[in-house]
């Protein structure tokens, strides 16, 4: 932690809670196919690429679908998602987040996102935190979803640091794989239960606001 140049932020789950809105989209999703899709299920897609997302939708539901048909259902899903995204404002920011952001600029470490959301940049903006940004690396500029470490990696590139002088803060199991993948240390925000892989696991980043 004492060696931290740069901090890599995972965006749904981190910074703020689009999982909700996700989830909501992939029900009305699956509620169309004609099956319900419950929370607990919602858990699996945490973290994992739109594409990954829809075929484990499909494979729940026991619905084979071919390519064609299945842009067109993740176009269906995201046009929903972002309908409910629309409204979205500062007041959505986890507890903590912009908090902790504003101290590590003051500390003059420097910050990227590397969120596998293709939306990332307009849910930024919404939040009114685009600007404490040096980087972005989302879901538009990376072909191996996570656990894969292209994500990180590239962040790390973007701001000319090594791996290991980079933190990743994630929610998900698959982004704590990539980020360990990257050869950097990983602070898991939520339990040791859920993230056992991280090298430290805080419920959210107002804990490490100072
Ligand atoms: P989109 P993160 C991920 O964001 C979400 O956790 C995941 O549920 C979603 O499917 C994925 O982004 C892709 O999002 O459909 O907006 O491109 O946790 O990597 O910030
Ligand atoms: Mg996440």
């Amino acid at each position: 932690m004492e060696t931290m140049k740069g901090a890599i932020f995972d965006l749904d789950g981190v910074l703020v809670d689009t999982a909700k809105y996700h989830y909501l989209a992939w029900k009305k999703l699956a509620n169309q196919l004609g099956f319900d899709f419950t929370e607990e299920e919602n858990e699996q897609l945490k973290g994992v690429s739109r594409v990954r997302s829809l075929e484990i939708l499909l494979e729940l539901g026991g619905i084979e679908k071919d390519e064609l048909e299945q842009s067109r259902l993740r176009e269906m899903k995201n046009d929903w998602y972002l309908t409910f995204i629309k409204d979205m404002t500062e007041d959505e920011l986890l507890k903590g987040a912009k908090e902790y952001l504003l101290q590590l600029k003051k500390e003059g470490v420097k910050i990227s996102l590397g969120s596998a959301s293709k939306n990332a940049v307009s849910i930024l903006k919404s939040l009114n935190i685009y600007e404490l940004f040096d980087v972005i690396i989302d879901g538009t500029k990376v072909t191996n979803a996570k656990p894969d470490p292209e994500v990180f990696l590239k962040a790390a590139q973007g701001l000319g640091l090594s791996p290991e002088d980079c933190i990743v803060f994630e929610d998900a199991q698959a982004g704590v794989q990539a980020g360990k993948a990257a050869g950097m240390y990983v602070i898991g925000i939520g339990t040791k239960e859920n993230l056992p892989e991280a090298d430290k696991v805080v419920a959210g980043l107002y804990e490490l606001v100072k």
